[in-house]
């Protein structure tokens, strides 16, 4: 890893186009109550995907994707045999999705090249921003799986294979939307490694807007154990079926979904519980229910905790095994111990809210991110803004111009220190009129600069 060179700089991010091209890609996928809805691999998220790639090109970047639909713009530096210091998040959304999660992380990367771009300042390593596939789980599970086949948390085949709802696999999906690349998906398969990562994120939860902070130093995320819970009974008629002769599946579920709660709390104030998703079989008023499916998202500050709540879990699972005539399938599909980032690059960060005079605190992500599998692989850390009310994974989901600026100067400073900068300001560089205000100028071409 690079020493740092500068320690800080003059090169300031352009809010206004940042937070203009926030505003353009957040139209892809709008939805009437102001948030995004464009889940991984749909036809809006290519039309996404086709969006960065053009304002990456426009910015001068090389454009790769990986045979999961990684993508990764590349600003070339005076030493390209260095490893790339990257950044980036996803552009795939919740189904009441908003304009900031992961959107961010990725256009403040893009902001990041746009600024070096205008100061005609070259790095001596590269710069890539990443653009993970499938960050959200919402429709394919797992989740992060873009970053976890790069990773190698999961295979490539593992991935492809998954299917949703509808029984559309990942493969099908890349490929109807032309975004399976030629390059190697897997570190393992000869996907280049990062010489640091640091992804930008709106922390999504109360804590930065409730101490009056900036910038979040993230120290780590909680690790998490995700199920799947099907529970068979028999549907029957609502009318002539005596209580005691049911075997009525939702009656059964529901008193397992108030265990997962329960379980969550009694960890308190170190564990999460949720039940996100429900489907109810037939789901007729009339009609005893014959088979409840439902999800399980646990985490926890440390694996042992998640240990004790899968346990848990499994206990109640059994206790309801045969009990009103049901029978229960318990399927783990994801799991991932808390990730602690690299204290190194932590550092690199609270100095560069430091030097910027913003106020910061550490912080643990309780949402889960791209960047907890890119860690293990390359040195990582976070950098996160607050979002109002603390609220995310809503459609009103918001944030501020001024800390989504204040982020991604923090990123820029992070990014620049690690990559080191390969000379002085290109003083005869014209510098463009004033352009569209999301209208980027070219990267330096190698040998200027
Ligand atoms: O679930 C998470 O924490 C993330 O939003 N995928
Ligand atoms: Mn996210
Ligand atoms: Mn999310």
């Amino acid at each position: 890893m690079l020493a740092p060179v500068a320690t800080s700089t003059s090169v300031r991010i352009d809010s206004q186009r940042l937070w203009t091209s926030l505003m353009t890609l957040a139209g892809i996928g709008a939805t009437p109550k102001g948030g995004v809805c464009r889940l991984a691999l749909s036809e809006l998220d290519r039309q996404a995907r086709e969006l960065f790639a053009r304002w990456a090109r426009e910015a001068g970047c090389t454009l790769r994707i990986d045979a999961i639909g990684n993508l990764f713009a590349r600003r070339e530096g005076s030493d390209p045999a260095l490893p790339a210091v990257a950044t980036g998040s996803h552009i795939d959304t919740q189904p009441t999705g908003g304009k900031f999660d992961g959107n961010y992380g990725v256009l403040a990367g893009l902001e990041v090249l746009r600024t070096l771009n205008d100061h005609g300042v070259r790095t001596v390593a590269p710069i890539e921003v990443c653009v993970w596939t499938n960050e959200e789980g919402s429709r394919f599970v797992p989740v992060m799986m873009g970053s976890g086949v790069w990773a190698g948390a999961f295979s490539l085949e593992h991935a492809l294979s998954a299917a949703d709802r509808e029984g559309v696999t990942v493969r099908q999906a890349l490929q109807a939307i032309g975004q399976a690349g030629p390059a190697p998906a897997a570190v393992a398969d000869g996907a280049p490694r990062f010489g640091a990562y640091f992804e930008a994120h709106i922390e999504q939860g109360p804590v930065l807007e409730a101490s009056g902070r900036t910038i979040g130093v993230v120290t780590g995320a909680l690790g998490q154990r995700w199920y799947d819970v099907v529970v068979t009974g028999q549907e029957a008629h609502a009318g002539p079926t005596p209580m005691d002769l049911r075997r009525d599946a939702l009656q059964a579920a529901t008193r397992l979904m108030q265990q997962v709660d329960a379980i969550a709390r009694a960890e308190a104030p170190h564990a999460r519980g949720t039940v996100g998703y429900v489907d109810v079989f037939p789901n007729s008023r009339n009609t005893i229910p014959g088979r409840v499916t439902f999800t399980v998202d646990f985490r926890h500050t440390d694996d042992a905790g998640l240990q004790r709540m899968d346990a848990a879990l499994r206990t109640a699972v059994q206790a309801l095994q045969g009990a009103r005539g049901v029978q229960v399938a318990l399927e783990p599909v994801v799991h991932f111990p808390p990730a602690p980032f690299t204290p190194e690059l932590v550092a690199r960060v609270r100095a560069a809210a430091e030097r910027q005079g913003l106020p910061h605190q550490d912080i643990v992500s309780g949402a889960g991110h791209d960047a907890v599998y890119v860690a293990r692989q390359s040195p990582t850390a976070m950098i996160f803004v607050p979002c109002r009310d603390g609220i995310s994974h809503n459609e009103i989901e918001d944030a501020s111009p001024e800390h989504l600026a204040a982020g991604a100067q923090v990123l820029l400073e992070a990014l620049l220190e690690t990559a080191g900068r390969a000379g002085g300001v290109d003083e005869d560089r014209p510098r463009a009129a004033g352009p569209r205000r999301d209208e980027p100028r070219a990267a330096p071409q190698p040998g200027g600069g």
